[in-house]
């Protein structure tokens, strides 16, 4: 084809997503549900970060006055310390509530397929707030199916809210207790300056690196490093978290990061399992050939979930989840004209990741973690398939 027939066979996209307005019997029927609830929770999914409806959920969240829980990708929509947010009280929520919510958030196997020990004995009702109307009832029964855009769902709410009161204060009231309780239980450990370094002792630093800059983007990838970051480290602006999302896929991490510093141009610090790294970690070369501000920050425990498992085959090969001891991956860094620095203690990373960010210049960091501190598949080990067989 040459040029010109080219030039002609393209066609302008006019409104690539229209608005899609929910049927108003819908908003009444959520509504109604939602007003009937003694403990009512809503979940607020990546979906609602990507609607960038952020004013319209803010303004709904707050005049509802019911505790919030945000998914992975979500955090931040409204900041993790906003008083309703229950990120800290996630399994007292989840298994106590009456009435949940789901604005943008799908009942997959992250919030385990809304059933079973995670959501508790007590009957549950679910509204559910989606584009794709194949997503109600996919798994449990919704009781009040939103089918919309979540701007113009949540435009739809608020309009129709009329006076609204508050959720009793007995579970407002029990749910700030609970997270508060945690928040208290925590804060010793995200504290501590052990050396080597805990999973906690290192996020401690990364959750005030954040702090001090809400506008930094966040990304992440592991299993006990995501998880465990997911917790620890709060969110205060929306879509400036970027992690492994619904499929946990590894190794997508370093190309987030890159995409997120050349579409922003702000800084960005990527918290990297040393496994979930190894996948891109090649890409250090395009972090330095362009000179992007990321600082790589790899938990290296020497080790997929540990370093300290043992090959129970009897070959004398290390075991297939243990890597090299005393990897030097901040050497890599150096290679390419990065900033490369060795953290082993918490004051240590601190400084490092605070001169990265404050720079610019790119940089990797390899925080020494206890190759004894993580757990096997992080905190999903529940999901790991079990043995019928007794272990000898
Ligand atoms: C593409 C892909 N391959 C494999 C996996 C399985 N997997 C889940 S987490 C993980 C790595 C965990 O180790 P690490 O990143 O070092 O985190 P740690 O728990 O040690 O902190 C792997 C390989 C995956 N999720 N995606
Ligand atoms: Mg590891």
């Amino acid at each position: 084809m040459n040029a010109e027939a080219g030039r002609k066979s393209l066609v302008k996209g006019i409104d690539a997503a229209p608005a899609q307005i929910p049927a108003p019997a819908s908003i009444k029927r959520a509504l109604d549900v939602l007003k009937s609830a003694k403990k009512p929770l809503i979940i607020l999914g990546k979906g609602a970060a990507y609607a960038q409806a952020d004013d319209a959920i803010k303004s709904f969240v707050e005049k509802s006055g019911v505790p919030f829980l945000p998914m992975s990708m979500a955090k931040g929509l409204l900041p993790d310390t906003h008083p309703q947010c229950a990120g800290a009280a996630r399994s007292t929520v989840l298994q106590q509530s009456d009435v949940v919510m789901l604005i943008g958030a799908r009942l997959n196997w992250l919030l385990s397929h809304g059933k079973g020990k995670t959501w508790g004995s007590a009957p549950k009702k679910f509204i559910q707030v989606d584009i794709e109307p194949k997503e109600m009832d996919s798994n449990v029964e919704i009781v009040a199916p939103v089918v919309g855009d979540i701007g113009s769902c949540v435009d739809a709410l608020l309009g129709a809210m009329g006076t609204w009161s508050a959720p009793p204060a007995e579970w407002t009231d029990a749910v700030k207790a609970k997270r508060e309780e945690n928040v208290a239980k925590m804060a010793p450990r995200l504290m501590n300056n052990n050396i080597p370094m805990d999973y906690h002792g290192a996020l401690g630093v990364l959750k005030n690196v954040i702090k001090e800059r809400p506008d930094a983007i966040l990304i992440n990838e592991g299993a006990n490093t995501l998880d465990l970051a997911r917790g620890v480290i709060d969110m205060y602006q929306p879509r400036k978290r970027l992690d492994v999302g619904t499929w946990g896929i590894m190794g997508i991490g370093m190309g987030q990061a890159i995409a997120a510093a050349v579409e922003t141009g702000k800084p960005v610090l990527a918290v990297e399992g040393d496994s979930a790294f190894g996948f891109s970690g090649m890409e250090v070369e395009t972090i330095c050939r362009y000179d992007l501000p990321i600082c790589v920050v790899i938990f290296n425990n020497s080790g997929i979930y540990r370093g300290t498992d043992v090959n129970s085959s009897g070959s004398a090969d290390p075991a297939t989840t243990v890597f090299v001891k005393n990897a030097r991956y901040d050497k890599m860094m150096e290679a390419f004209g990065g900033v490369g620095v060795n953290a082993t203690s918490p004051d240590e990373l601190k400084r490092a990741v605070n001169q990265a960010m404050d720079s610019g210049k790119p940089t990797l960091i390899n925080a020494v973690i206890d190759p004894a501190a993580g757990s096997e598949s992080g905190r999903i080990g529940n999901l790991n398939p079990q043995s019928a067989l007794k272990k000898k």
